[in-house]
């Protein structure tokens, strides 16, 4: 298929089929989306840079809210829009292409690629904001090369401001992934154990569900370039509790090269018990945050102040957990009976089972 894209003066150029986005270097979701580009070979350049300074230059409204990274798409009647958000999107670019896809077709499989998705996305992107913004040397390091991310060659004045504003805001932010003093110890205990449930998994096979990869490992990519490759707290665990790990976040920058077999996915029915260990921190740490979230939802909904909210545009984290509780709810709904059969064996592991079934009901 063959869609409108932007030329470099600002043209929309119909029957072209290149994926325009901006994002940053330092924004795990961008190298999230940058990787399952590259992997399945979907024509795309990137612009790195704020999308408040690119998309007006484009004659196209901004999204609301502003998020790294923004893509312009076509939409249903090939006239270009902005779109944010990577689960959804992800979905998206399914239906534009379906080669390559990263979503598995089997239920069971596509159940648990998507909570540890979300679980990427949603839990592993707080040890990322915490350790970018707890200690001095990762808050030196990120508020020098953030700003040069956007413009390397930055006059002098201008990063000395920057180098002061970004962390500035940033810190303010941290109570939004509720790091603070007394749960630094938490996160950080958090993020040791998903490392060695890692080193494990990754030595008994390259993905999440098998020889090719799920938009898990694309969102669990996303978060670690920046836990690995760019804050050094976090990198120099990693480089002491996990080698694979920090060797896998190299090999997914680009897997365009990657050739596909017949069975790469894992067969339900013989799944590596090695992904019962990452299976274990989310069921002990993220699914339980599903349930206030699932109960928020109900209660907006009855008092009828969900529209009003989305309106307003407050409480972009609501939004946003919203949409992944909605998300796993349908994936839990096409997994049906089978997840009393499948994937309950991994979740009656880890005691997640009762906060599954209280999920499902609060967010119906
Ligand atoms: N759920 C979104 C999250 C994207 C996101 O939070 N991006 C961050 C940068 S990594 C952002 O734009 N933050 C801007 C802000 O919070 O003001 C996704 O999956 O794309």
């Amino acid at each position: 298929m063959r869609w409108p894209s932007i030329d470099k003066m600002g043209t929309v150029v119909k029957g072209s089929n290149t994926i325009q986005l901006i994002g940053a270097i330092g924004s795990p979701y961008t190298r999230k989306m940058l990787s399952l580009l590259r992997y399945r070979r979907i024509p795309h350049k990137i612009t790195w840079g704020q999308p408040e300074l690119v998309i007006p230059t484009l004659g196209l409204e901004l999204p609301k809210p502003v998020l790294l990274p923004t893509f312009i798409l076509p939409d249903e009647d090939g006239e270009l829009e902005v779109a944010t958000d990577s689960t959804p999107l992800i979905r998206r670019l399914e239906a534009i292409s379906p080669d390559r896809s990263v979503l598995p077709a089997d239920p069971a499989l596509a159940f648990i690629d998507y909570l540890l998705e979300d679980f990427a996305d949603e839990w592993v992107t707080k040890y990322m904001f915490h350790y970018r913004w707890h200690f001095q040397a990762d808050i030196g390091n990120a508020a020098t090369l953030l700003p040069l991310h956007f413009r390397v060659n930055l006059p002098f004045e201008q990063h000395e401001q920057m180098k002061e504003m970004i962390p500035e805001r940033q810190i303010s932010r941290l109570y939004v992934v509720g790091s603070n003093d007394v749960t630094a110890p938490v996160i950080d205990a958090s993020y040791r154990r998903f490392l060695q449930a890692m080193e494990a998994h990754l030595q008994a096979q390259p993905y999440m569900l098998g020889n090719r990869p799920g938009a898990a490992d694309f969102a669990m990519f996303g978060q670690l370039t920046q836990l690995v490759g760019f804050d050094p707290t976090p990198r120099a665990i990693a480089h002491q509790l996990s080698p694979r790990t920090v060797a896998w976040t190299s090999l997914m920058e680009d897997l365009g090269g990657l050739e596909l077999g017949a069975d790469d996915w894992n067969s339900s029915d013989q799944m590596p018990a090695t992904l019962r260990g990452i299976l274990t921190e989310v069921g002990k740490m993220y699914v339980p945050t599903y349930l206030p979230i699932a109960r928020l939802f109900s209660r907006a909904r009855r008092v009828g102040k969900w529209k009003s909210m989305a309106r307003a545009g407050r409480n972009r984290r609501f939004l946003i957990k919203r949409n992944a509780s909605s998300g796993l709810k349908k994936s839990i709904e096409r997994l049906k009976l089978r997840i009393e059969h499948v994937s309950i064996v991994f979740l009656q592991v880890q005691g997640a089972k009762p906060c599954f079934s209280r999920v499902r009901d609060g967010a119906r």
